[in-house]
């Protein structure tokens, strides 16, 4: 007998989503599914990597919710490093890559569909697009999403995640692992931080929680704030420090 919904079937809980109760599928199916989904998107990511390798790209992959400004600071990035290039993931549109070769850079859009992340072999195709004459950095805005996307590798040297101060300080334990997974956070939109009475103590603290190591910077797309810092450590970067 089931107790959690009173059905008065006997089944283990993991219901399809369905009032039908549709016999489940395993869980131990679902887990190998995706585990070779997640071998098959490596082996395209270890292919990148090598083909960024070999091309002398330095490719930095930035991730956060929808709306936390990565757009916004590409925009201001890009015409300050000429040597450097984007592609865009959303799941419809070309706004995001006609916005920033509004600022005069090569800029892809890749349409995912219903997808709710970029995958390796999404990457590589859009690859064949990309002119990489005179490019030395490459960024990748994932689709915004703070979860779906920190699973996939994309053959990048670096994960940038943008937190923005309007989304709240707890973000980084309930999300714990696009931020496990961070080589440098972005805390965004610090021009309105006071507006929103942003604690940035306390969102350190919890980042620190769950990413001891990422470092940390403050920026505003806005004012300009930071924007210094930012771009020295993509150059230190790009540069292998
Ligand atoms: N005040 C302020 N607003 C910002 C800043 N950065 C971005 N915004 C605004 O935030 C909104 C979303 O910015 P986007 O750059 O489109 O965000 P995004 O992360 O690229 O969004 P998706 O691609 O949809 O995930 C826009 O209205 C921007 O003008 C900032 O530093 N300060
Ligand atoms: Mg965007």
């Amino acid at each position: 007998m089931c107790d959690s919904c009173g059905c008065g079937h006997s089944h283990p809980h993991f219901h399809s989503a369905g009032s039908d109760h549709t016999p489940p599928v395993p869980a131990t199916r679902t887990v190998e599914v995706r585990t070779s989904a997640l071998a098959v998107n490596q082996r395209y990511a270890d292919e990148n990597r090598g083909w960024f390798r070999a091309k002398g790209l330095h490719v930095f992959n930035l991730l956060s919710s929808p709306g936390s400004g990565k757009t916004a600071l590409l925009e201001k990035t890009l015409p300050r490093l000429p040597h450097s290039a984007a592609m865009v993931g959303d799941l419809q549109t070309q706004r995001d890559a006609e916005r920033l070769r509004n600022s005069g850079a090569q800029a892809l859009q890749i349409t995912t569909g219903a997808t709710c992340h970029l995958d390796a072999h999404m990457v590589a195709h859009a690859l064949e697009r990309l002119n990489t004459d005179g490019v030395n950095i490459l960024f990748i805005e994932n689709v915004g999403n703070l979860v779906c996307p920190a699973s996939y590798d994309l053959g990048e040297a670096k994960r940038i995640v943008l937190l923005s101060v309007t989304e709240g300080e707890d973000k980084p334990l309930k999300y714990p692992v696009i931020f496990q997974k961070a080589d440098l956070v972005l805390l965004t939109k610090m021009d309105l931080a006071a507006a929103v009475e942003f604690n940035r103590e306390a969102a350190v603290a919890h980042l620190r929680a769950v990413a001891p190591n990422a470092a940390v910077l403050d920026v505003s797309s806005k004012t300009g704030e930071g924007m210094e810092a930012w771009l020295a450590w993509l150059e230190s970067s790009a540069a292998g420090a």
